[in-house]
């Protein structure tokens, strides 16, 4: 967090322009750059109102929403969240929407951006092998929501078809050192979350506001790892986050930080040292905050089984020099029980999970459990988190008996223990895992990252699970 000094003034100037925007002069012509997401495109540099020509095509195509999970999007311009379109207030923009010959149905688009009838969708009607054009003028500043309103409407957006319109103040916004498009959406699928291979669109789950996967930027992970956002320590950032639906409003929060400044559903009104933020379906935000410290730090709609369980969850690292004044990082830890024992056990699933056939499907299958289930603890590389979660890559305590580690996922663990020398004195919560899922994830571990390779079955587990 950061003070918000010099702000104010930019803020009054803007305000006071707002009226004469609406005849202001345009000159010239120019092309709109687009980018995916996360990228932004850069600030406009011009002085003036221009005539801007945007174009978009819409492409439908199979894409992976989690691993080992692929779905039917329906995009603008090839990704979810579609294009970024930067425009200034009094921009005339002539647009062109093209729908690919390869696609299936005809689209359209409205932009919150556009004063006029269906903002722009009772213009833009495009069958497959079309290409429409109108042209709107820019008259209010802000980020809006574009989307597909083509019936069944609620069908296209959840299939994807959203994304963001800038439309900048004349003078634009403060310079910052870094900008990034994070937008939400909610998918429904005929299988269930984590159900392998290509899912159909679920119109029942969909009216019953029942999301599968609730996720940034078009699929499970795709702000985490290599995906994530990056800043320098010291950096100002700012995130112009949409949310498409079709349903499900964001409780926008970011782990470890806190927002200088959110300009309020992207409109004018600023508010300032912010936890979370309200993203309403269809609506968005603009968040800014000065990142002070190293490390990583978690995006996430804080409806928070969304974010750890359903995919609404992505990354922004921060790399840099350590402020042990801002943060000390962990400066000791004991063991505290106050009820006797903490493990806790949750509460069972996964009993109708479908079954694998072979040892590499059950190795395949396992990936799938292991990244919804040991990945925040034990790490996507295996590694654990040194001092709190052992590694279980190359764990002298995993490859020496395999019914105390089928034991230990089946059942937790706490107290001490010793891997590969290190001592641990934590908890490990029992996960009511089904006993096809142990097996699954333990054959997953051991044929990954180096280790020694092996086996484990349900039958296996069954047994250990009498006892
Ligand atoms: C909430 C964090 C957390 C989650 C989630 C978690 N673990 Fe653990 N795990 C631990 C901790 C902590 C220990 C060490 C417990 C202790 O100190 O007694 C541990 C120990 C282990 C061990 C034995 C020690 C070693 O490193 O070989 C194995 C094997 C293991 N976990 C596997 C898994 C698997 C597989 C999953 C997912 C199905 C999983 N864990 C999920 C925290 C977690
Ligand atoms: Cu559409």
């Amino acid at each position: 967090m950061r003070g918000i000094r010099g702000w104010i003034g930019v803020v009054v100037l803007c305000a006071g322009m707002l009226p004469i925007v609406a005849g202001a002069k345009v000159s010239g012509e120019e092309r709109a750059v687009l980018t995916s997401p996360p990228a932004v495109p850069p600030p406009i540099a011009r002085k003036h109102a221009t005539k801007l020509i945007v174009e978009l095509e819409v492409r439908e195509r199979v894409g992976q929403i989690s691993d080992g999970v692929e779905y039917t999007f329906w995009t603008f311009g090839g990704t979810v969240p579609g294009s970024f379109i930067r425009v200034r207030t009094g921009d005339e923009i002539e647009f062109h929407l093209r729908n690919h010959p390869d696609n299936k149905v005809p689209h359209n688009i409205d932009l919150h951006a556009v004063t006029g009838p269906g903002g722009g969708a009772t213009s833009s009607f495009t069958p497959p092998g079309h290409e429409t054009v109108f042209s709107f003028k820019a008259l209010n500043p802000g980020l809006y929501v574009y989307h597909c309103a083509t019936a069944p409407v609620g069908m296209h957006i959840a299939n994807g078809m959203y994304g963001l319109i800038l439309v900048e103040p004349e003078g634009g916004f403060p310079a910052v050192d870094r900008e990034y498009y994070v937008m939400q959406g909610d998918f429904y699928t005929r299988g269930g979350n984590g159900d392998p291979g290509l899912q159909p669109f679920s119109m029942e789950k969909a009216l019953r506001e029942d999301a599968d996967y609730v996720v940034f930027n078009g699929s499970v992970g795709s702000l985490t790892e290599g995906g994530a956002l990056q800043a320098r320590v010291g950096e100002r950032v700012r995130l112009y986050v949409g949310n498409g639906g079709p349903n499900l409003v964001s409780s926008f929060h970011v782990i470890g930080e806190i927002f200088d400044t959110v300009y309020v559903e992207a409109g004018d009104a600023e508010n300032h040292n912010v936890q979370t933020t309200l993203v309403p379906a269809g609506g968005a935000a603009i968040v800014e905050f000065v990142v002070d410290v190293p490390g990583t730090f978690i995006l996430v709609d804080h409806s928070i089984f969304r974010a750890f369980n359903k995919g609404a969850l992505g990354m922004m690292k921060v790399s840099g020099p350590e402020d042990k004044v801002v943060y000390s990082g962990k400066q000791d830890q004991r063991i505290y029980l106050p009820e006797g024992g903490a493990v806790q056990k949750m509460p069972g699933r996964g009993a109708n999970a479908p079954k694998a056939e072979s040892a590499a499907e059950r190795v395949a299958m396992g990936k799938v459990v292991y990244e919804t289930n040991c990945v925040a603890c034990h790490q996507a590389d295996g590694a654990g988190i040194p001092g709190a979660f052992p590694p279980v890559a190359k764990s002298d305590f995993l490859e020496g008996d395999i019914d105390r580690t089928i034991d230990v996922v089946l059942n937790g663990l706490e107290g001490p223990l010793t891997v590969n020398g290190v001592s641990y004195n934590n908890v490990m919560p029992s996960l009511g895992l089904s006993d096809e899922q142990v097996a699954n994830v333990l054959s997953y571990v051991m044929n990954s990252w180096g280790n020694p390779g092996g086996d484990v079955t349900p039958e296996q587990v069954a047994k250990r699970r009498k006892k």
